[in-house]
């Protein structure tokens, strides 16, 4: 897996953070090295699949990166008749994502759809389990309820709907001991002082977090019946909804 070292270098770009061809190319270990049980999460992905995917439905991977929820779905699914779609608007990640999907060697009839778009304009329908695996913290806040509501609205009755985050805490002293903790969680995986903070202003109006509460009040604005985080892992949650 080629090493995240894209923050190393004296000269590294101090430009805004991008899903570009760099991030693309070493993104499983940015990402592992990065969001406190990522890989957790992906297996409960999987493990949500094979529970609540129901038959003749589909899925959707929003925000898909590299496939790592797609494919942990599909190896997981039961239902027969099942299709999943992801989507990511980064051309870097959806041409990594296809040569991906391509080699995995799962064969267990569930198609997998592969859309360069973004999120905001696809279409959802007949949806039974939706995954935005750290991706709604990228859109601007003023977009987010849109996006809830259009995928409450396309899923059928007791679809899930797997909402990962980077949050942020409401009371000051909390949020920066959770920000210490993250950053002595990156130091263990041997990013440097340097990265650290270079990283964290790469992501400034970025990825813009908010608060738990402000998350499971618009899931519930939104038309799911039931959220609430089941993963909690210092500022990083994962909130399952029904609808
Ligand atoms: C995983 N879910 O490995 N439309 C489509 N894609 C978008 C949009 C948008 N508006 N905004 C951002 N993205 C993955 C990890 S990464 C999380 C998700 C991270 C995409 C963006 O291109 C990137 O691939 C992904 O959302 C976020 O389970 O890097 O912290």
């Amino acid at each position: 897996m080629p090493k995240d070292e894209i923050y190393r270098a004296e000269s590294a770009d101090s430009a805004p953070f991008a899903f570009n061809d760099a991030v693309a190319d070493v993104f499983p270990d940015m990402l592992q090295r990065s969001i406190p049980g990522y890989a957790e999460t992906i297996e409960a992905i999987g493990q949500l699949a094979s529970r609540h995917v129901k038959p003749g439905t589909q899925c959707y991977d929003l925000g898909c990166s590299l496939a790592a929820a797609t494919l942990s779905m599909r190896r997981r699914i039961v239902a027969p008749g099942c299709r999943i779609v992801a989507v990511d608007s980064s051309a870097a990640m959806i041409e990594r994502c296809r040569q991906l999907v391509a080699r995995d060697a799962c064969n267990n009839g569930v198609e997998i759809d592969i859309q360069h778009a973004d999120i905001r304009d696809v279409e959802i329908s007949r949806a039974s389990m939706v995954v935005l695996n750290y991706t709604l913290q990228f859109l601007p806040v003023d977009d987010r309820l849109v996006l809830l509501q259009k995928i409450a609205a396309g899923m059928v009755d007791g679809g899930i709907l797997v909402l990962s985050e980077k949050v942020a805490d409401k009371d000051p002293h909390i949020e920066s001991l959770l920000i210490e903790l993250h950053h002595e969680f990156k130091r263990r995986n041997a990013y440097s002082e340097l990265e650290i903070s270079r990283k964290r202003t790469a992501l400034e109006n970025v990825l813009i977090p908010e608060p738990v509460d402000v998350h499971l009040d618009r899931l519930q604005q939104a038309g799911f019946r039931h959220a609430g985080p089941w993963l909690c892992f210092y500022n990083f949650v994962s909130i399952l909804a029904v609808r």
